[in-house]
């Protein structure tokens, strides 16, 4: 429960360009496949990470880095993983925008995205 991690910074501290580094990486290894589920008791085919639905959540504290490691087991589709929230601050290349800021995973490839947890709070991603 104590903030004394933080050092010096604090929950006014300005994120836009400082941070503290907690010299953790979380890691996350995400298979994006075709799944059979029954979100609404009908089953359907349905595009996943790891069989889940919604996927899994990708958790981090302030400072944290993530390292996520994207695989495409789908058959016949590329695909990415977009991060809708955190900061991409001069790494745009691991936003995983497909056709923006990097080519799709082609089936059977895989890449891991790197970025820190420069803000604080909770965001989505689709
Ligand atoms: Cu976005």
């Amino acid at each position: 429960m104590s903030r004394g991690c933080w050092g010096s910074f604090n929950i006014g501290s300005d994120v836009t360009y400082t941070w503290p580094n907690t010299g953790v990486t979380r890691r996350y290894s995400f298979d994006v496949q075709h799944t059979v589920l029954a979100p609404d008791s009908a089953s359907k085919a349905m595009m996943t990470v790891n069989k889940q639905y919604p996927g899994p959540a990708i958790e981090a504290n302030w400072g944290d880095d993530a390292e996520v490691r994207v695989c495409n087991r789908l058959t016949s589709n590329g695909t990415g993983i977009h991060f809708q929230g955190p900061r991409q601050l001069n790494i745009n290349y691991a936003d995983g925008t497909v056709s923006q800021t990097q080519c799709a995973l082609a089936p059977g490839d895989c890449h891991t995205y790197r970025w820190k947890a420069t803000q604080h709070g909770t965001s989505s991603r689709k």
